[in-house]
């Protein structure tokens, strides 16, 4: 009998579960992290053309956030604006 276990499994399980979902749902879970000064200059960094969107092209000056590329676009636009990068820095730093 490991009743513990099982609660911990089935918990584990639904925190999948939800978390998958908010990701497929565009990111229900609003992430409202301000960027840092640093994160903004890793921004201005970022965006070479200073359009104030971080381009595809543009994320692959940071091997780490080409990776998280499409997992971060919540709008699919191929853009990062500053509220999407700031997602990223949050996925970055929980993970
Ligand atoms: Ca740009
Ligand atoms: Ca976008």
């Amino acid at each position: 009998m490991n009743r513990l276990s099982i609660t911990v499994a089935a918990a584990l399980a639904a925190g999948l579960l939800l978390s998958s979902h908010a990701v497929s749902a565009g990111g229900m879970k609003s992430a409202t992290h301000a960027l840092t000064d640093e994160e903004k200059q890793q921004f201005m960094q970022l965006d070479t053309d200073g359009d104030g969107l971080i381009s595809i092209e543009e994320a692959t000056n940071d091997p780490m956030l080409a990776t998280e590329f499409s997992n971060v676009d919540s709008n699919q636009d191929n853009k990062l604006d500053e509220a999407e990068f700031a997602r990223f820095e949050v996925t970055e730093t929980s993970d």
